[in-house]
Protein backbone atom coordinates (compact mmCIF):
# COMPACT_ATOMS: atom_id res chain seq x y z
CA UNK A 1 0.00 0.00 0.00
CA UNK A 2 1.53 3.01 -0.97
CA UNK A 3 1.82 5.08 2.37
CA UNK A 4 0.03 8.25 1.37
CA UNK A 5 -3.44 6.07 1.08
CA UNK A 6 -5.59 5.12 3.60
CA UNK A 7 -7.99 1.43 2.63
CA UNK A 8 -8.45 0.43 6.10
CA UNK A 9 -11.60 2.18 7.89
CA UNK A 10 -10.16 4.11 10.44
CA UNK A 11 -10.81 6.99 12.19
CA UNK A 12 -7.69 8.62 10.52
CA UNK A 13 -8.39 7.11 7.12
CA UNK A 14 -11.90 8.38 7.01
CA UNK A 15 -10.38 11.60 7.65
CA UNK A 16 -7.77 11.54 4.50
CA UNK A 17 -10.90 10.19 2.48
CA UNK A 18 -13.49 12.65 3.74
CA UNK A 19 -10.85 15.96 3.51
CA UNK A 20 -9.11 17.14 0.06
CA UNK A 21 -5.60 17.59 0.59
CA UNK A 22 -4.42 21.20 0.65
CA UNK A 23 -3.71 23.12 -2.93
CA UNK A 24 -0.39 23.91 -1.50
CA UNK A 25 0.79 20.25 -1.13
CA UNK A 26 1.81 19.40 -3.97
CA UNK A 27 4.38 22.39 -4.42
CA UNK A 28 5.44 21.48 -0.65
CA UNK A 29 5.86 18.23 -1.81
CA UNK A 30 8.48 18.81 -4.35
CA UNK A 31 9.95 21.09 -2.08
CA UNK A 32 10.52 18.72 0.40
CA UNK A 33 11.69 15.98 -1.56
CA UNK A 34 14.33 18.02 -3.34
CA UNK A 35 15.55 18.86 -0.22
CA UNK A 36 15.30 15.42 1.36
CA UNK A 37 17.43 14.31 -1.68
CA UNK A 38 20.10 16.78 -1.14
CA UNK A 39 20.53 16.37 2.73
CA UNK A 40 20.85 12.61 2.10
CA UNK A 41 23.81 13.13 -0.77
CA UNK A 42 25.04 15.44 1.91
CA UNK A 43 24.86 12.44 4.57
CA UNK A 44 22.92 15.37 6.99
CA UNK A 45 20.38 14.89 9.82
CA UNK A 46 17.32 16.37 9.12
CA UNK A 47 14.78 17.58 11.94
CA UNK A 48 11.04 18.14 10.82
CA UNK A 49 10.09 21.19 13.12
CA UNK A 50 6.35 21.60 13.22
CA UNK A 51 5.52 25.19 15.08
CA UNK A 52 2.61 27.10 15.98
CA UNK A 53 -1.04 26.66 16.20
CA UNK A 54 -3.70 24.90 13.53
CA UNK A 55 -7.19 27.10 13.36
CA UNK A 56 -10.17 24.77 13.29
CA UNK A 57 -12.24 26.67 10.53
CA UNK A 58 -16.23 26.97 11.09
CA UNK A 59 -17.05 27.69 7.66
CA UNK A 60 -15.99 26.70 4.41
CA UNK A 61 -15.22 29.93 2.63
CA UNK A 62 -14.10 30.84 6.28
CA UNK A 63 -14.65 34.45 8.19
CA UNK A 64 -14.41 32.31 11.56
CA UNK A 65 -12.26 30.23 12.88
CA UNK A 66 -10.97 28.60 16.27
CA UNK A 67 -7.63 29.03 16.85
CA UNK A 68 -4.87 27.11 19.38
CA UNK A 69 -2.56 29.14 21.19
CA UNK A 70 1.46 29.58 20.15
CA UNK A 71 3.49 31.83 18.74
CA UNK A 72 6.04 29.91 16.85
CA UNK A 73 8.70 31.02 19.62
CA UNK A 74 9.52 27.26 20.90
CA UNK A 75 9.50 26.21 16.89
CA UNK A 76 11.47 28.87 15.52
CA UNK A 77 14.07 29.16 18.55
CA UNK A 78 14.42 25.44 18.20
CA UNK A 79 15.05 25.33 14.82
CA UNK A 80 17.65 28.13 15.18
CA UNK A 81 19.68 25.51 17.85
CA UNK A 82 18.96 22.43 15.43
CA UNK A 83 20.78 24.36 12.51
CA UNK A 84 23.60 25.60 15.00
CA UNK A 85 24.00 21.58 15.34
CA UNK A 86 24.30 20.97 11.79
CA UNK A 87 20.34 20.30 11.26
CA UNK A 88 19.14 20.37 8.42
CA UNK A 89 15.05 22.09 8.95
CA UNK A 90 12.19 21.59 7.54
CA UNK A 91 10.20 23.95 9.46
CA UNK A 92 6.60 23.28 9.19
CA UNK A 93 4.80 26.35 10.46
CA UNK A 94 1.40 28.06 10.77
CA UNK A 95 1.58 30.90 8.06
CA UNK A 96 3.15 34.16 9.54
CA UNK A 97 3.55 32.80 12.46
CA UNK A 98 7.73 33.15 13.98
CA UNK A 99 9.88 32.04 11.64
CA UNK A 100 13.69 31.33 12.75
CA UNK A 101 16.19 34.49 12.69
CA UNK A 102 13.47 36.90 11.85
CA UNK A 103 11.99 36.45 14.66
CA UNK A 104 14.09 38.49 16.32
CA UNK A 105 13.01 41.37 14.72
CA UNK A 106 9.94 40.72 14.16
CA UNK A 107 7.72 40.54 17.27
CA UNK A 108 4.42 43.68 17.73
CA UNK A 109 7.37 44.56 20.34
CA UNK A 110 10.60 43.86 18.26
CA UNK A 111 9.18 46.06 15.38
CA UNK A 112 12.60 45.98 13.11
CA UNK A 113 12.05 49.56 12.27
CA UNK A 114 12.75 50.46 15.26
CA UNK A 115 16.38 48.73 14.72
CA UNK A 116 17.26 51.07 11.94
CA UNK A 117 18.64 54.98 11.49
CA UNK A 118 19.05 57.22 8.71
CA UNK A 119 22.88 57.49 7.68
CA UNK A 120 23.72 61.43 7.35
CA UNK A 121 24.03 60.42 3.42
CA UNK A 122 20.27 59.06 3.46
CA UNK A 123 20.87 55.24 3.59
CA UNK A 124 18.91 53.03 6.33
CA UNK A 125 21.29 51.80 8.59
CA UNK A 126 21.09 49.50 11.63
CA UNK A 127 21.80 51.83 14.73
CA UNK A 128 24.79 51.07 16.58
CA UNK A 129 24.02 49.42 19.80
CA UNK A 130 22.42 46.77 17.26
CA UNK A 131 25.15 45.76 15.29
CA UNK A 132 26.79 43.19 16.40
CA UNK A 133 23.72 41.13 17.57
CA UNK A 134 22.02 41.62 14.33
CA UNK A 135 25.35 40.90 12.37
CA UNK A 136 25.04 37.65 14.17
CA UNK A 137 21.46 36.51 13.22
CA UNK A 138 22.88 37.22 9.63
CA UNK A 139 25.78 35.78 9.63
CA UNK A 140 23.40 32.63 10.67
CA UNK A 141 20.38 32.97 8.77
CA UNK A 142 22.68 33.43 5.22
CA UNK A 143 24.49 30.29 5.88
CA UNK A 144 21.54 28.55 6.70
CA UNK A 145 20.20 29.52 3.63
CA UNK A 146 23.31 29.40 1.13
CA UNK A 147 24.19 25.73 2.26
CA UNK A 148 20.51 24.75 1.35
CA UNK A 149 19.86 23.55 5.44
CA UNK A 150 16.29 25.55 5.78
CA UNK A 151 13.25 24.91 4.20
CA UNK A 152 10.04 26.99 5.48
CA UNK A 153 6.25 25.44 4.91
CA UNK A 154 3.64 26.78 5.87
CA UNK A 155 0.24 25.37 6.82
CA UNK A 156 -3.07 27.07 8.35
CA UNK A 157 -5.76 24.52 9.58
CA UNK A 158 -5.50 21.40 11.30
CA UNK A 159 -6.10 19.49 8.16
CA UNK A 160 -3.91 21.34 5.93
CA UNK A 161 -1.35 20.06 8.57
CA UNK A 162 -1.94 16.63 8.98
CA UNK A 163 -1.90 16.39 5.54
CA UNK A 164 1.30 17.44 5.34
CA UNK A 165 2.39 15.96 8.16
CA UNK A 166 1.88 12.91 6.45
CA UNK A 167 3.09 13.72 3.14
CA UNK A 168 6.89 14.77 4.55
CA UNK A 169 7.05 11.83 6.77
CA UNK A 170 6.48 9.90 3.86
CA UNK A 171 8.75 12.19 2.01
CA UNK A 172 11.80 11.71 5.07
CA UNK A 173 11.58 7.91 4.15
CA UNK A 174 15.16 7.62 2.86
CA UNK A 175 16.99 9.46 5.38
CA UNK A 176 15.88 6.44 8.30
CA UNK A 177 17.61 6.97 11.10
CA UNK A 178 18.88 10.40 10.35
CA UNK A 179 15.33 11.65 10.53
CA UNK A 180 13.53 13.52 13.80
CA UNK A 181 10.17 14.79 14.56
CA UNK A 182 10.25 17.59 16.78
CA UNK A 183 6.21 18.12 16.80
CA UNK A 184 6.15 21.73 18.66
CA UNK A 185 2.91 22.83 16.77
CA UNK A 186 0.14 23.22 19.28
CA UNK A 187 -3.00 20.97 17.59
CA UNK A 188 -6.80 21.29 17.81
CA UNK A 189 -7.72 18.16 19.57
CA UNK A 190 -11.13 19.11 17.63
CA UNK A 191 -12.48 20.10 14.39
CA UNK A 192 -16.15 20.47 12.27
CA UNK A 193 -15.80 17.56 9.61
CA UNK A 194 -16.02 18.92 6.18
CA UNK A 195 -19.56 17.23 5.64
CA UNK A 196 -21.22 19.14 8.20
CA UNK A 197 -19.39 22.77 7.87
CA UNK A 198 -20.87 25.49 6.77
CA UNK A 199 -20.24 26.48 3.20
CA UNK A 200 -20.62 30.68 3.95
CA UNK A 201 -20.14 32.78 6.38
CA UNK A 202 -23.18 31.55 9.28
CA UNK A 203 -25.89 34.28 9.80
CA UNK A 204 -26.76 35.31 12.82
CA UNK A 205 -30.27 36.17 11.58
CA UNK A 206 -32.24 34.29 9.27
CA UNK A 207 -32.69 34.75 5.55
CA UNK A 208 -35.50 35.45 3.18
CA UNK A 209 -35.05 32.70 1.08
CA UNK A 210 -35.53 34.60 -1.96
CA UNK A 211 -32.28 36.46 -1.25
CA UNK A 212 -30.25 33.23 -0.80
CA UNK A 213 -30.60 29.89 -0.25
CA UNK A 214 -26.49 29.63 1.16
CA UNK A 215 -26.83 26.97 3.69
CA UNK A 216 -27.06 29.16 6.75
CA UNK A 217 -27.73 26.73 9.29
CA UNK A 218 -30.42 28.79 10.89
CA UNK A 219 -32.32 28.23 7.60
CA UNK A 220 -31.72 24.49 7.12
CA UNK A 221 -31.26 23.25 10.12
CA UNK A 222 -33.81 25.12 12.67
CA UNK A 223 -37.11 25.86 12.77
CA UNK A 224 -38.00 29.67 11.49
CA UNK A 225 -39.44 30.28 15.35
CA UNK A 226 -35.63 30.07 16.58
CA UNK A 227 -33.12 31.97 16.92
CA UNK A 228 -30.31 29.28 17.69
CA UNK A 229 -27.69 28.67 15.16
CA UNK A 230 -25.81 25.78 14.60
CA UNK A 231 -23.33 24.46 13.00
CA UNK A 232 -21.65 21.08 12.99
CA UNK A 233 -24.33 19.35 13.69
CA UNK A 234 -26.23 16.50 11.52
CA UNK A 235 -29.86 16.87 13.34
CA UNK A 236 -30.15 20.21 15.80
CA UNK A 237 -32.98 19.90 18.13
CA UNK A 238 -33.07 23.68 19.10
CA UNK A 239 -35.14 24.03 22.12
CA UNK A 240 -34.76 27.71 23.65
CA UNK A 241 -34.98 31.27 21.80
CA UNK A 242 -31.80 32.75 22.05
CA UNK A 243 -29.06 34.39 19.81
CA UNK A 244 -26.74 31.80 19.95
CA UNK A 245 -23.95 29.65 18.18
CA UNK A 246 -24.02 26.41 18.93
CA UNK A 247 -20.86 24.25 17.63
CA UNK A 248 -20.83 20.78 17.98
CA UNK A 249 -17.16 19.45 17.49
CA UNK A 250 -15.55 15.85 16.71
CA UNK A 251 -12.68 14.75 18.24
CA UNK A 252 -9.50 15.06 15.77
CA UNK A 253 -8.31 11.28 15.32
CA UNK A 254 -5.22 10.84 16.67
CA UNK A 255 -2.33 10.98 14.19
CA UNK A 256 0.92 10.18 16.00
CA UNK A 257 -0.44 7.23 16.39
CA UNK A 258 0.01 6.29 12.76
CA UNK A 259 3.75 8.86 12.39
CA UNK A 260 4.85 6.37 15.25
CA UNK A 261 3.37 3.04 13.19
CA UNK A 262 3.77 4.04 9.24
CA UNK A 263 4.37 7.55 8.27
CA UNK A 264 8.10 8.02 9.54
CA UNK A 265 10.96 6.17 8.33
CA UNK A 266 12.24 3.18 10.03
CA UNK A 267 14.42 4.40 13.16
CA UNK A 268 13.42 7.78 13.10
CA UNK A 269 13.27 9.85 16.47
CA UNK A 270 10.31 10.95 17.32
CA UNK A 271 9.42 14.03 20.03
CA UNK A 272 6.05 15.20 20.98
CA UNK A 273 4.98 18.79 23.05
CA UNK A 274 2.36 18.57 25.67
CA UNK A 275 0.89 21.67 26.86
CA UNK A 276 -1.31 22.20 29.99
CA UNK A 277 -2.53 24.71 32.10
CA UNK A 278 -2.97 22.74 35.03
CA UNK A 279 0.16 21.48 37.05
CA UNK A 280 -1.43 18.83 38.58
CA UNK A 281 -1.82 17.24 35.00
CA UNK A 282 1.00 18.09 33.10
CA UNK A 283 3.89 14.86 33.48
CA UNK A 284 0.45 12.62 34.19
CA UNK A 285 -0.77 14.09 30.76
CA UNK A 286 2.66 13.52 29.28
CA UNK A 287 3.46 9.98 30.61
CA UNK A 288 -0.02 9.06 29.20
CA UNK A 289 1.34 10.16 25.69
CA UNK A 290 4.05 8.70 25.73
CA UNK A 291 2.60 5.15 26.47
CA UNK A 292 -0.18 5.19 24.54
CA UNK A 293 2.04 6.46 21.11
CA UNK A 294 5.30 4.89 22.59
CA UNK A 295 7.49 7.32 20.62
CA UNK A 296 10.96 8.34 22.25
CA UNK A 297 10.37 11.44 24.11
CA UNK A 298 7.39 13.73 25.18
CA UNK A 299 8.28 17.82 26.52
CA UNK A 300 5.71 18.90 28.74
CA UNK A 301 5.32 22.51 29.47
CA UNK A 302 3.29 24.81 31.23
CA UNK A 303 1.37 27.52 29.06
CA UNK A 304 1.92 29.97 32.27
CA UNK A 305 6.02 28.64 32.94
CA UNK A 306 6.57 27.70 29.32
CA UNK A 307 9.65 30.13 28.78
CA UNK A 308 11.51 28.84 31.70
CA UNK A 309 10.59 25.86 32.44
CA UNK A 310 9.88 22.07 30.66
CA UNK A 311 9.72 18.69 31.83
CA UNK A 312 11.11 15.93 29.92
CA UNK A 313 9.17 12.60 29.71
CA UNK A 314 11.35 9.61 28.94
CA UNK A 315 10.73 5.59 28.55
CA UNK A 316 14.01 5.12 30.47
CA UNK A 317 15.03 6.23 33.83
CA UNK A 318 15.12 9.03 34.91
CA UNK A 319 11.85 8.98 32.90
CA UNK A 320 10.72 12.42 34.37
CA UNK A 321 13.69 15.09 33.98
CA UNK A 322 12.84 18.81 34.67
CA UNK A 323 14.93 21.87 32.47
CA UNK A 324 15.09 25.36 33.77
CA UNK A 325 16.48 28.64 32.72
CA UNK A 326 17.86 29.96 35.51
CA UNK A 327 16.43 33.20 37.06
CA UNK A 328 19.42 35.15 36.35
CA UNK A 329 19.37 33.92 31.99
CA UNK A 330 16.06 35.02 32.48
CA UNK A 331 17.03 38.56 31.17
CA UNK A 332 15.77 40.14 27.63
CA UNK A 333 17.89 39.65 24.73
CA UNK A 334 19.50 42.66 23.00
CA UNK A 335 16.37 43.03 20.79
CA UNK A 336 14.29 42.58 23.77
CA UNK A 337 13.20 39.12 23.84
CA UNK A 338 12.94 37.12 26.91
CA UNK A 339 15.41 34.13 26.61
CA UNK A 340 13.67 30.72 25.65
CA UNK A 341 14.67 27.09 26.30
CA UNK A 342 15.47 26.21 22.52
CA UNK A 343 16.60 22.55 23.18
CA UNK A 344 18.05 24.00 25.99
CA UNK A 345 21.10 23.63 25.88
CA UNK A 346 23.14 25.67 29.09
CA UNK A 347 19.95 25.30 31.23
CA UNK A 348 19.97 23.64 34.77
CA UNK A 349 18.26 19.89 35.04
CA UNK A 350 16.71 18.48 37.70
CA UNK A 351 16.00 14.56 37.70
CA UNK A 352 12.10 13.75 39.20
CA UNK A 353 11.69 16.76 41.53
CA UNK A 354 11.08 20.08 40.98
CA UNK A 355 13.17 22.67 42.32
CA UNK A 356 11.60 25.88 43.72
CA UNK A 357 12.57 29.39 42.99
CA UNK A 358 11.17 29.88 39.43
C1 LIG B 1 3.72 23.14 22.92
O1 LIG B 1 3.50 22.69 24.00
C2 LIG B 1 4.70 24.27 22.66
O2 LIG B 1 5.78 24.19 23.53
C3 LIG B 1 3.99 25.66 22.82
C4 LIG B 1 5.02 26.73 22.48
C5 LIG B 1 2.80 25.77 21.86
C6 LIG B 1 3.51 25.88 24.24
P1 LIG B 1 5.07 29.18 21.65
O3 LIG B 1 4.86 28.75 20.22
O4 LIG B 1 4.48 28.02 22.58
O5 LIG B 1 6.53 29.33 22.00
O6 LIG B 1 4.24 30.41 21.97
N1 LIG B 1 3.06 22.63 21.86
C7 LIG B 1 1.87 21.81 22.04
C8 LIG B 1 1.92 20.61 21.20
C9 LIG B 1 0.59 19.91 21.14
O7 LIG B 1 -0.42 20.47 20.85
N2 LIG B 1 0.69 18.63 21.38
C10 LIG B 1 -0.45 17.74 21.28
C11 LIG B 1 -1.11 17.60 22.61
O8 LIG B 1 -0.69 18.19 23.63
C12 LIG B 1 0.06 16.36 20.90
S1 LIG B 1 1.13 16.32 19.52
O9 LIG B 1 -2.10 16.86 22.70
Amino acid sequence: MADNQEHVDTPESNYFNNHPPPKALPKHETLARAFVELQVEKKRRVVLVTSGGTTVPLENQTVRFIDNFSAGTRGAASAERFLENGYAVIFLHRQFSLLPYSRHYSHSTNCFLDFLDESPSSSIVVRDEYQNAMRDVLRKYRTAKQNNMLLILPFTTVTEYIFELRALANIMKPLGANALFYLAAAVSDFFIPRDRMAEHKIQSSEIPSDVSNNNNPLNEQSSSSSDEVYTGYNDPQPSTKSKKLIIDLDPVPKFLHRLVDGWAPQGSMIVSFKLETDPNLLVYKARTSLQRYAHHLVIGNLLSTRKWEVVFVTPEAPHERWIRVPKTRRSKSISGEENQIGLAEGSKTTDKTQEDGN
